[in-house]
């Protein structure tokens, strides 16, 4: 929060104002700006009901702040309008995911953590939309999010006209598909709304068919306690022997329903160096990342996403899909040369691969 709550100020013309923040958030590079009021009453109903099913898993951060997440003046006093901002990331320069999807022998790394952590790179390019919106319209009140917060981000960004939320539940959009990341400023400015996105899903159900583990239980609904994604990066403890083969060579979050999804036809690549793969880690040897020692890991992973779920959960997942994987004397070898391994986790998960290779 950058300064006191203000009431409108009659000497600043808001329209224009609005028209300013949307070309200033191009220059920034993003691809679509919106601004929508802090309205979420039907969202916080789905919400609810997500977390009364206990759907979050033990994504315990999405229970804990009661009413805020869907109520934005209750995490930030104040706030009137959502600037809600998009940005590309599918990188230009990384292996075709059906090719690697289909090579057992490689590991799958979803697209948008294959370079630069977002959450830096976005809040950044928020604080500066936030510079310049203070240089002509005076200090105001405001705070910037991607990820960071308590937000119902693709609710607000769905709001704000940025696209629709799909039966997948990830936001899309008719021009531009889904391989986009969302962050937003919370703000007291009394700007003009835009009008909301439309659904174009229609009879659709290509994300729900196509899902491993079918963790899109109904249109809309996604239960995180099956998906590949939560399995991957958000659970710390034993993944459930029951998903494991259906993981296949996912090693770090999914993209299958979003690789399904007709509108992605019409994605964009992003520009940002910052989202280029780094270290091959578009479609690496999993024997390879498996022998990474722990130095290896941290030096590697350093300033990306994938750093946060840590060496043993990174084991841990490379075992599975190495159980996924042929049977050959290399992985194998692999597999063997980490059954003593210190963590139990890892070692629980080594020896169920170890065990797929029997039959
Ligand atoms: C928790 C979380 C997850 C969880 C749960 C996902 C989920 N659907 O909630 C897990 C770990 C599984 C996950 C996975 C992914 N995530 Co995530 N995640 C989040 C986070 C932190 C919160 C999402 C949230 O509010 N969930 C609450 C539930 C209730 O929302 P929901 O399932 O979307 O349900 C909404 C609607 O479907 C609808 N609804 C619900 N039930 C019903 C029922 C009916 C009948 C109807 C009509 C509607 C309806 O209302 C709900 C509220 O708006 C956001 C960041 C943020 N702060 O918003 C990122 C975010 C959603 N994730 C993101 C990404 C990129 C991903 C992955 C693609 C990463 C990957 N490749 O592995 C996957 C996609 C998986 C998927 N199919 O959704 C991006 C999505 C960008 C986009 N274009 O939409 C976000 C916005 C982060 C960001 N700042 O860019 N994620
Ligand atoms: S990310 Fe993967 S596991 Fe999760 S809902 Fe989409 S297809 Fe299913
Ligand atoms: S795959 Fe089909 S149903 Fe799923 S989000 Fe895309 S258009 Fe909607």
């Amino acid at each position: 929060m950058e300064k006191h709550i203000q009431a409108a100020d009659t000497r600043i013309d808001y329209q224009a104002l609005a028209s300013q923040i949307k070309r200033w958030g191009l220059e920034l590079g993003f691809q679509q700006i919106g601004i929508s009021d802090t309205v979420l009453d039907e969202h916080e109903v789905h919400l609810l009901n997500w977390l009364g099913q206990g759907r979050h898993g033990e994504m315990d951060y999405m229970q804990r702040h009661g009413t805020r997440r869907s109520r934005p003046a209750e995490l930030l006093p104040g706030t009137l309008r959502v600037i809600a901002a998009r940005m590309d990331y599918w990188p230009p320069e990384a292996a075709d995911p059906e090719e690697v999807l289909a090579d057992p022998t490689l590991a799958y790394v979803s697209r948008y953590a294959l370079g630069r952590d977002y959450h830096k790179v976005l809040r950044r390019r928020l604080q500066q939309l936030a510079g310049r919106i203070a240089a002509v319209a005076g200090p105001f009140g405001y705070r910037a999010f991607s990820d960071s917060a308590p937000v119902l981000e693709k609710a607000l960004a769905e709001k704000a006209g940025l696209g629709w939320i799909g039966k997948h539940t990830n936001l899309l959009s008719e021009t531009t598909g889904s391989w986009f990341f969302l962050g937003e400023l919370y703000t007291d400015l009394p700007l003009p709304v835009d009008a909301p996105a439309r659904n174009h899903c229609g009879t659709c159900q290509s994300c729900l068919q196509a899902c491993p583990t079918g963790a899109i239980v109904a249109p809309y609904q996604l239960d995180a306690r099956l998906c590949i994604s939560y399995l991957t990066i958000e659970l710390r403890g034993s993944i459930p022997v029951a998903l494991r083969s259906l993981i296949g060579n996912r090693i770090y979050g999914c993209d299958d329903c979003q690789l399904v999804c007709p509108w992605n036809r019409f994605a964009h690549m992003s520009g940002e160096a910052d989202f280029l793969p780094r270290h091959r880690l578009d479609s690496p040897l999993l024997i390879e990342i498996f022998a990474w020692n722990e130095e290896e890991f941290l030096q590697r992973t350093a300033g990306s996403a994938i750093r946060r779920i840590g060496y043993e959960c990174w084991l841990r997942n490379i075992a599975v899909a190495l159980g996924n994987a042929p049977s050959d004397a290399a992985v194998i070898d692999a597999l063997n040369a980490r059954r003593d391994h210190a963590s139990p986790l890892v070692r629980e998960h080594v020896a169920w691969a170890l065990d797929q290779h029997k039959h």
